[in-house]
């Protein structure tokens, strides 16, 4: 079994050798183009007034931060009025910001400071639903016109005297997607929590008024949005019941992979009004405006974004399809499928994570941190980095009386760990004071990591092979320009590293190696892969156990086990 397995990566390995993707990143000269763009949560990176949670003013007294890593933007969770069901993702005013976040001079003060600093600044833009406090969904609820079709609303089914929800939808929060209001006597469909209903996009006062959201942000100098759950926005007009899915006999009736979403998901009309938000962005003068877009979804509705106006249709690949059983065979395959699939000229993008996914160290384990950061910086395009991904934070198991996150909390007790998302958002790890330097309030609004001491910004400030210190190569990296327009080469050498090779003209190519196995293992790496006989270690992970700086001979050269380098 083992053998066959080592064969079948060897064979791989040769394949590889002679395959180029030859994928060279084109975006032309986009000022997001080669860098690292940078989310941060906003209740959770830098409180300023010891409330326990984080705000728009933290956010400006740390935007040097930022600069010293290097990344191109910042990206910030939702900043508005919000009852906070889904913390922010419940918007109730999409052009006020919330109390707990600050006023909009604060926000006007951040943009200043962003600009005084060359950092570009992106909000999240939620446009699928509102909050149900929002004034619109009030005045819907009261048939005022022209709010009465600013939500999708229907009647009730009534079967055997009962009345039951229009159909069979499912919310990805789990449970009957409709909501009953007994006011307007009809039901509401929500995709998430039943205090998020979604728009009616056939709607065209919706439709303008959503546009006009977008003209407010960029009014005050933003740099783009990120659209959060864009495939979502559409719903068939039909309302049929949406088919079992093949996995629906091993889950209970209310989880939505129990169906196939084929009528509310990814939708052909989502792309249509995309391009329309596209053309609000180029309408507007000034530096160019990026357009991020999220969608969970199969490679051809992913690519498809980018025809439609979406720059960086976030490639989830690193974060859903990379696992600990993947090797470097299933590293190579994640890596090369996605660029085949990506249409000629698309800007490649890399996510390495997010507030909605367990963190890399969690998800995989630790060695995994620095890994899928080289990964992500040595391949063409954009990597897309969640704060603290660069001290690599880790998840903080939650208890369930800890649990905020409704996602958790809809699925109870006995399965909220495998929903919450409250572990990936704890608050940011500065330093070894109280709350990790995050507050001044020892409470906060989810639990500070109690590793806090140990991994933190200012202490691997200090230490030459921390996640920090080489996420600050990393990022300096994406500039070199054989990154920027060579040509990927991944291979597998012997049957022990994955190598990623960047190969431009006849200058030396930058390679990436990583020992996926536990020990060392010496091969002429310079032959198989063709590389120069002598080349220099421009960073390593610590499991390495080598010097930056340091000349290899790659006729016969080997890293201890987990370890990874990058060469140049
Ligand atoms: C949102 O808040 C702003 C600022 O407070 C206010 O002017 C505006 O009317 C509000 N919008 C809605 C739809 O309530
Ligand atoms: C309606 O009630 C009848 C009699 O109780 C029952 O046989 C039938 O299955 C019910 N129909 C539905 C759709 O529940
Ligand atoms: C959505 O809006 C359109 C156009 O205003 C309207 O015809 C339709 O009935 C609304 N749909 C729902 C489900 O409310
Ligand atoms: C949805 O799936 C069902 C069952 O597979 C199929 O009959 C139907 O045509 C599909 N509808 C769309 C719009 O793809
Ligand atoms: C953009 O600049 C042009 C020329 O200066 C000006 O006429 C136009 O009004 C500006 N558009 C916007 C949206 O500011
Ligand atoms: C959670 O429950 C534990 C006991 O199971 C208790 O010690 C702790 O104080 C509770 N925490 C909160 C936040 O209620
Ligand atoms: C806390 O960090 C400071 C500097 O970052 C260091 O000097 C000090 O020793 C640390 N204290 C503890 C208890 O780790
Ligand atoms: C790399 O590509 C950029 C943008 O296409 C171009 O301006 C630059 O000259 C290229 N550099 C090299 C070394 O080919
Ligand atoms: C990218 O590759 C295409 C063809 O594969 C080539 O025409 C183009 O010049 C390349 N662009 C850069 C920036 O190297
Ligand atoms: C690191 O390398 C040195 C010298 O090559 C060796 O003595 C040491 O055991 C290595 N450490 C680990 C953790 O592999
Ligand atoms: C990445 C992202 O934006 N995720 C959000 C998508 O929308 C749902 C509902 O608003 C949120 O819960 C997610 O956090
Ligand atoms: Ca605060
Ligand atoms: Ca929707």
């Amino acid at each position: 079994m083992l053998l066959t397995v080592v064969c079948v990566q060897l064979i791989w390995g040769l394949v590889g050798l002679r395959e180029s993707v030859a994928q060279n990143a084109t975006g032309k000269d986009e000022w997001w183009r080669d860098t690292f763009i940078y989310q941060v949560y906003t209740r959770s990176f830098k409180d300023s007034n010891g409330d326990g949670v984080g705000d728009l003013n933290g956010i400006t007294s740390k935007l040097e931060h930022l600069v010293d890593l290097g990344v191109s933007a910042v990206w910030l969770s939702p900043i508005y009025a919000s009852p906070m069901v889904d913390f922010g993702y419940d918007i109730s005013n999409f052009t006020a910001i919330d109390p707990i976040f600050g006023t909009i001079d604060d926000f006007t003060r951040l943009i200043a400071r962003a600009k005084a600093l060359k950092l570009k600044v992106v909000l999240d833009f939620v446009p699928n639903h509102s909050s149900d406090t929002h004034p619109w969904f009030v005045k819907s609820v009261q048939r005022v016109k022209p709010f009465d079709e600013y939500y999708v609303w229907k009647d009730a089914r009534i079967v055997n005297g009962t009345r039951k929800p229009p159909n069979n939808w499912l919310s990805q929060f789990q449970g009957s997607a409709w909501e009953w209001n007994d006011q307007r006597k009809q039901y509401y469909y929500h995709q998430f929590t039943a205090r998020q209903p979604d728009f009616n996009y056939s709607s065209t006062a919706l439709q303008e008024e959503m546009k006009n959201v977008l003209r407010f942000w960029l009014n005050r100098g933003v740099d783009g949005f990120r659209i959060g759950a864009i495939n979502y926005l559409i719903e068939d007009s039909h309302f049929l019941d949406e088919p079992k899915s093949s996995s629906a006999s091993f889950l209970p009736a209310t989880d939505p992979n129990s169906l196939k979403h084929n009528y509310t998901v990814d939708r052909d009309q989502n792309y249509d009004i995309l391009q329309a938000w596209r053309r609000v962005l180029d309408s507007t003068n000034g530096t160019r405006k990026v357009i991020m877009t999220e969608a969970y979804t199969t490679p051809y509705f992913t690519m498809k974004f980018h025809q439609h106006g979406s720059n960086i249709p976030f490639n989830f690949n690193l974060i859903r399809n990379i696992k600990l059983s993947s090797g470097a065979l299933g590293c190579k395959g994640v890596i090369d499928g996605y660029l085949n699939e990506l249409p000629s000229g698309a800007l490649p993008n890399w996510v390495v994570g997010n507030h909605d996914n367990r963190r890399t160290g969690s998800r995989l384990n630790s060695r995994w941190i620095d890994q899928i950061n080289m990964i992500a910086a040595v391949l063409p395009g954009v990597a897309i980095i969640y704060n603290g991904d660069e001290i690599g934070m880790i998840d903080r198991p939650m208890a369930w009386n800890e649990t905020l996150d409704p996602a958790g909390i809809n699925a109870g007790p006995l399965n909220y760990k495998f929903k919450s998302r409250d572990s990936a958002r704890t608050p940011f790890q500065w330093d070894n004071s109280t709350s990790a330097g995050f507050s001044s309030n020892k409470k906060t609004w989810l639990p500070v990591n109690s590793n806090y001491k140990t991994v933190n910004l200012a202490i691997q400030k200090t230490q030459p092979y921390s996640h920090y210190s080489l996420m600050k190569k990393l990022i300096s990296l994406k500039k070199n320009p054989i990154l920027r327009n060579g040509t990927t080469e991944t291979t597998i050498v012997h049957y022990a590293y994955l190598a990623i090779v960047r190969r431009l003209q006849n200058q030396s190519p930058v390679v990436l190696l990583i020992n996926v196995h536990k020990t060392l293992v010496r091969y002429d790496i310079a032959a198989f892969i063709n590389a120069p006989d002598k080349m220099t270690v421009y960073a390593a992970n610590s499991w390495a156990n080598i010097s930056v700086g340091a000349q290899v001979d790659m006729t016969n050269f080997g890293i201890d086990g987990y370890g990874a380098v990058i060469l140049i």
